[in-house]
């Protein structure tokens, strides 16, 4: 069932969619002479994470290390991410794919969880609001035939009464046949919850962005390097066609793919662009320059100047919905935002690891 948008449901929804190692390798691995089919960074950082790789915690997730080392955080193509610095960063863990339905379940069989988008919505958070209208739910991508534009974004949007991790369409939908899919529609308190169950913790942004750009200090425009597509393959589940009604699909997937459909980044990790935007534990800030350089944990609170009333988290990666037309936000060094209570069907996570001494 779909229910009109108040004024309040539009705020809150509309907040969420706006929303010295190597050096060793060579010598040991690679003759000095041989300056031609050298083995790359990244294939050499792959191996060391198959010798190290582990699991951590309750989940089933495999988790990749990720050695320490600086790296330069930031993009000079978007302007909330154009303050490039060196950070440095301490060894890690981090899973090598984006929560699934299949480990959610598990999370939610264990403790009970419920979810923000399944609770009984309170009047006193929504003033004004018609108690009527307080159906707990989430926003699902909903196209119209034909969009007027791409202004206004409620045109693809529908608050949908009972959509939630396990109904991701709503009443009558299933996540039966999409175990392997990143668990959607979870608010920045359940990723968080899940996170702590399974004995690790949501990734500062330092570390996402790390992570993602496999240990080198590029500012190319995707993660994988400066075409859009490899070798005629695409790279990443996003959006293909005219936005927001035309999907093509022409990389397979319309909505979310499996994780691990597409290839892994030089750490080995999946999906660390498209398929599903992922809550980093930042708050978020435009323009935020931290003082810390070391392992930095972000800002204090946030602050969002088009919505400055909202408290903001920090996402990352895009998701299927980006597309070079609306939402280029999958591309390298890219943010995201979103407001911690208003999950959609393009919002998931992955949890890291501390590196026990
Ligand atoms: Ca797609």
């Amino acid at each position: 069932m779909k229910i009109s948008l108040s004024v309040s449901f539009k705020v809150m929804l509309s907040s969420c969619v706006i929303f010295a190692m190597m050096g060793e390798l060579f010598a040991q691995e690679v003759p000095s002479c041989c300056v031609e089919g050298v083995v790359s960074r990244g294939t050499f950082l792959a191996q060391q994470n198959d010798k190290r790789e582990v699991f951590v915690g309750k989940d089933s997730a495999r988790m990749l290390f990720i050695p320490g080392g600086k790296f330069t955080m930031g993009s000079s193509r978007f302007q909330d991410a154009n303050v490039l610095r060196e950070i440095e960063l301490s060894p890690y863990w981090i899973d090598e794919h984006e929560v699934t339905n299949a480990q959610f379940a598990q999370f939610v069989a264990e403790t009970r969880y419920v979810t923000v988008a399944e609770r009984e919505l309170n009047s006193k958070d929504f003033p004004g609001v018609d108690p009527a209208l307080l159906i707990p739910g989430s926003a699902v991508f909903s196209p119209p035939k034909e969009a007027n534009g791409l202004n206004n974004h409620l045109q693809w949007w529908q608050y949908v009464a009972a959509a939630s991790w396990k109904q991701p369409e709503g009443s009558g939908s299933t996540i039966v046949g999409r175990e392997d899919h990143p668990v959607v529609h979870v608010a920045y308190e359940d990723a968080e919850a899940y996170a702590k169950w399974a004995g690790k913790r949501l990734p500062t942004e330092a570390e996402w962005e790390y992570a993602a750009k496999g240990g080198a200090n590029s500012d190319e425009t995707y993660y994988w390097g400066t075409d859009l597509k490899k070798n005629g393959g695409w790279q990443a589940n996003i959006f293909q066609g005219k936005f927001p009604e035309g999907n093509t699909a022409d990389d397979g997937y319309t909505i979310t793919a499996p994780v691990k459909s597409y290839p892994a980044n030089s750490y080995g990790l999946y999906d660390m662009s498209g398929n599903v935007w992922e809550w980093c534990s930042d708050y978020y800030q435009p323009q935020y320059d931290s003082i810390e350089q070391k392992n930095p944990k972000g800002p204090n609170a946030s602050y969002d100047p088009q919505e400055p009333g909202l408290i903001k988290r920090v996402q990352r990666g895009g998701s299927f919905l980006c597309n070079d037309s609306y939402c280029e936000r999958y591309q390298a060094g890219a943010r995201g935002k979103g407001e911690i209570n208003s999950p959609t069907n393009h919002i998931g996570f992955r949890c890291v690891a501390d590196v026990k001494e």
